[in-house]
């Protein structure tokens, strides 16, 4: 029954189309400090994403009042892989703080974006 195959992998098509990738792109849900927070200096930067991260390809850059770069210590990951920590190296002064972080998740898919926060004075 030649056009009920047809059929049938039109509707196999149709489903695979509908349903997607099985895994999804990293996201970021939320963060520590969150965007627009207002804080005391924080002595670590948590990125909590949808997806497991790769750690290796994963990484924050974070930008001061001055445009300087902050230093950071070593990022890990926690939570399943799907939190990335980043310790701060030295104590932050009251300003305004850029986040840049760009992510690939264990499905393979790179994804990025910024956030700002406020360090309090
Ligand atoms: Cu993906």
């Amino acid at each position: 029954m030649p056009r009920l195959t047809r059929l049938l992998s039109y509707a196999a098509v149709a489903s695979a189309v509908l349903v997607g990738p099985a895994f999804a792109h990293a996201h970021l849900t939320s963060s520590v400090p969150a965007d627009n927070a207002s804080v005391a200096a924080p002595s670590e930067i948590d990125l909590i994403f949808t997806e497991g991260l790769n750690l290796k390809f994963s990484g924050i850059k974070v930008t001061g009042p001055d445009k300087q770069d902050v230093e950071l210590g070593d990022s890990k990951l926690m939570d399943g892989d799907k939190t990335l920590m980043v310790p701060i190296s030295d104590p932050l002064k009251p300003g305004a703080y850029t986040v840049d972080w760009h992510v690939l998740s264990t499905d393979g898919h790179k994804t990025s974006g910024s956030y700002s926060f406020t360090v309090k004075p």
